[in-house]
Formats: structure tokens, sequence, C-alpha cells
């Protein structure tokens, strides 16, 4: 039939048409996409509460403004006070710790440990730390080095975040059932200086903390994991997967690092495996068994601790509000991540 014929032709014409069409068509002829699907994120991050890296930043100023955080000194004593008038204001039962510790030359010191618990009765516990006393000695500087430093980045800065973690906490509100313990060490850097003739170094650190794992202020206390924040506050630092760490709680780094990563903090919290420190992480996991991880700024290329590390040049102007966000961020993350 005739219109059947004309019906055939006009479907002919059109695919003709739609071919030519498509091979005129300007665009370059594209391959079926291979699927590229972001990663999966294991990932589902929480709400956390603000951390004020101002407020940090406050807390470190007001730390270094006490003078030298050194043992039996008056500026030593004052900033303890201070430091625990300051857990006790944003919720923390407190519990001090004094110690007379006999440093490597010799020298008695009146050590305090300071501890602001949150939650005390829960049983699931989270413990956060860092030392919040200042090297004696410059002993990395060119002058002035039997001179004590300011230790703005060494000492202030892991307490001055700790302190705004709290206060965060505080403001907010947390799991009933989750317990945060945070612990100011004393007396961690009371170090053999560089090139001492005393023999090895080793061990001349950490005395607070060495003395803490000995002699646990609380019965039965077992946290289930530990964070030490050491010299967290300079401008681009480095946090490698610290060695100490990675051998004695290798699955808290990963959970830390996986929620650096996942708050796009990988350039701060770096993949590699860093150098083994003895910080005073190490005694609460050999001594205490509590599986602990330090964040501490360690570049291998480039002046390891930093090139202002014990040295007078450690002071406020090394002090980065950025690097202070990213730690902060990540610690509240982890607690409420929990
Ligand atoms: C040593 O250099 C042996 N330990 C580094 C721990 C440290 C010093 N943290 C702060 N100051
Ligand atoms: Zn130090």
């Amino acid at each position: 039939m005739g219109s059947s014929i004309s019906f055939k032709r006009l479907l002919m014409f059109s695919a003709v048409m739609l071919v030519l069409i498509a091979s005129c068509s300007e665009e370059p002829k594209e391959k079926t996409p291979i699927q590229t699907l972001p990663p999966e994120s294991k990932l589902t991050l929480k709400p956390r509460p603000a951390f004020d890296a101002d407020s940090a930043y406050a807390f470190i100023e007001k730390q270094v403004r006490f003078g030298p955080r050194v043992p039996n000194t008056k500026e030593h004593t004052r900033c303890a006070s201070w430091l625990e008038k300051k857990l006790k204001s944003y919720g923390a039962t407190v519990i001090i710790q004094k110690a007379q510790l006999t440093a490597y030359n010799g020298q008695e010191l009146s050590a305090v440990n300071i501890m602001g618990q949150i939650n005390p009765n829960a049983s699931k516990r989270i413990l956060l730390c860092a030392h919040w006393d200042s090297r004696p000695y410059a002993d990395r500087d060119s002058k002035e080095r039997m001179k004590p430093i300011d230790g703005a980045n060494d000492g202030a800065s892991g307490v001055g975040v700790l302190l705004e973690v709290l206060r965060a906490i505080h403001l907010d509100s947390i799991d009933p059932d989750l317990g945060v313990d945070i612990v100011f060490f004393d007396a961690e850097d009371y170090g053999k200086p560089e090139g001492s003739m005393l023999g090895n170094s080793g061990d001349s650190w950490c005395l607070g903390s060495k003395y803490w794992a000995k002699n646990l202020p609380i019965k039965d206390y077992k946290p289930e994991f530990g964070i030490l924040l050491d010299m967290v506050g300079a401008a681009d630092a480095v946090f490698p997967k610290e060695g100490v760490s990675l051998y004695y709680a290798p699955q808290i780094v990963d959970k830390v690092w996986k929620i650096a990563g996942a708050l796009g903090h990988e350039n701060y919290f770096r993949s590699f495996k860093g150098n083994e420190i003895t910080d005073d992480h190490r005694y609460l996991n050999e001594i205490a068994k509590i599986p602990t991880i330090d964040i501490i700024h360690y570049d291998m290329g480039r002046f390891d601790f930093g090139e202002f590390h014990h040295t007078h040049a450690d002071n406020m102007d090394v002090i980065d509000k950025s690097t202070l966000q990213v730690v902060g961020d990540v610690v509240l993350q982890v607690l409420y991540q929990e």
C-alpha cells in the first residue's frame, strides 16, 4: 500500500538524517565513562561542638605570661593554681598529684600532675594529656643557653588546646556515659641538656608522667585509650604517625588519622611513619598499659621539632591559630565519634 511505503521511506529518511546529524556533530565522541564514584567513606562524621582557636591561643598566651613554668619556681606554682582553677571552672573534678622527683643532675623537683575529670563515674573513658612544664634551658640556642625558655609551643600549646576542648564540651554537652580525663604532666622537659656529659639522656625526660603511670591516682583506672598532644601550635605543623604510638596503639593511630583525613586535614596528619619519640605516652604505654598515641610535630626534612625547639624563639610568635584549629577539631571529633 502506498501509504505504507511512504511511511517506510520516512522512517528510512529519518534514520539517515539522524546518522548524519550525529556524525556532523562537533562534540568529540565520548567513551562510556568508567565509573569513578568517590571511594566509599566509611566515616559518617557526627556533630561536634565548635573549637575556638582564638580562645586556645589566649590560653597559651596566659601560660607564657606567667613566665617559664620550671619546677621549683613561683611562675610554676602560679601557673599550676591557674590550671587547677580553669579545670574546675569548666566543670571538671580535679585530682592534684604532688611528687618530689629527682632530675638527672640530682636536683629535687617539686612536681605536680594536674588531672580533671568529666563524667567521673562513667566506666568508658578517654584520656587526653599534655605536659605543662617548660624547659629550664635553651640548649639548642646559640645564646643564653642556660636561661629558661617561654615554651609556647613546647608545653603551652598542648595545654591550651586541651583547655579549649574542655571549654567546648562544657558549653555544649557530652554523652554522660563517656568520661573524659585531661591530665597535665609536670617535669617532662627537665631532660639532660644537649651535649651533656652525663651519659644517655633517654630516661631523663618525662619524670611527671613516669611517676603518674607508676602511681595512678585512681583505683583500677583503665581508659580505652589516651591521646598526648606535644608541640601542636606551629605553623604548617607536620604530624607523622609517631613510632612509639604505632608500636603500642596502632589502632588508635589509625582511628585518629582516619578522622583527621575525613575532616580534610591530611596535610597536617601525614600518612607516613615517623621516628620513635620518647615522650610522656611511652610511659603510659609501658608502665600503666594505657594505649596512648602522641600527636607531635616532627618534620624529618626540616629541623625535626622545629627550628625554634628548645631555643628562645619558642615564643608566641611561632603559634599559629590554623594549626590549633586543626588539632582541636580532630580531638573533639574523636571524642564525639565515640
Ligand atoms: C626527646 O627529644 C628525647 N624527647 C622529646 C620529647 C619532648 C621534649 N617533648 C617536648 N620536649
Ligand atoms: Zn621540650
